[in-house]
């Protein structure tokens, strides 16, 4: 499965979520689907995305929260499944793009090459609702239910180590943090 498919079938839906995407391939894969101002792509901050995710569901309870994650930037940051699971916030969906490589630097391979099982770990980090889904199909019934479900899901889905054709994206790493702020504060100065 290609990610950009998959980012495809949930892009509907991923309009009315607050989004925080990794850098890199799956940022310029979402942005060229079309940029709207509850997308914030976390640039530098290799890791961080579920942890910037789990802060804005806290902190924004009414508020659904979809994190689109890589494995390598994951594995930089693995205790946040643990803190996911310690704080469960029912409006939060983690969304793991797995193609076991870190691909937007150049394409080596992670440790999920070698038998890390990302959904195991989140399993038995203590997250209830963990699924595999592999394929296109799968990803939209998956992230349906989880839209759908009061509770904290994470999905991991094996995509192909393949990204955009240029990493180009027309808006500056300044411009989207404060129209996304703005956005979050609806539409206030
Ligand atoms: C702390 C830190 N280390 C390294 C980088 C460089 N870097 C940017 S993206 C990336 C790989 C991300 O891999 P993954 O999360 O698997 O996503 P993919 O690129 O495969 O879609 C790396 C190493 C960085 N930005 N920050």
């Amino acid at each position: 499965m290609l990610r950009e498919d998959a980012l495809r079938a949930i892009y509907p839906r991923l309009k009315e979520q607050i989004v925080v995407t990794i850098m890199g391939a799956v940022a310029v894969e979402l942005y060229n689907l079309g940029h709207r101002p509850n997308f914030f792509y976390l640039e530098h901050g290799m890791g961080l995305a579920s942890s910037m995710g789990l802060g804005l569901a806290l902190s924004l309870p009414e508020r659904p929260v979809t994190v689109l994650d890589g494995d390598a930037s994951l594995l930089m940051n693995l205790g946040t499944l643990s803190t996911m699971a310690r704080y469960r916030p029912p409006n939060l969906t983690h969304i793991i793009f797995d193609n076991e490589s870190l691909l937007s630097v150049g394409g080596f391979p992670s440790a999920t090459t070698t038998g890390t099982d990302l959904a195991g770990v989140a399993r038995e980090s203590g997250i209830r609702h963990v699924t595999r889904a592999d394929t296109v199909e799968a990803v939209e019934e998956a992230y349906a239910a989880a839209a759908e479900r009061p509770a904290l899901s994470v999905i991991h889905s094996k995509v192909e180590a393949v990204g955009p054709p240029s990493f180009a994206m027309d808006i500056g790493l300044l411009e989207n943090r404060f129209e996304f702020a703005r956005h979050l504060r609806g539409g206030q100065p």
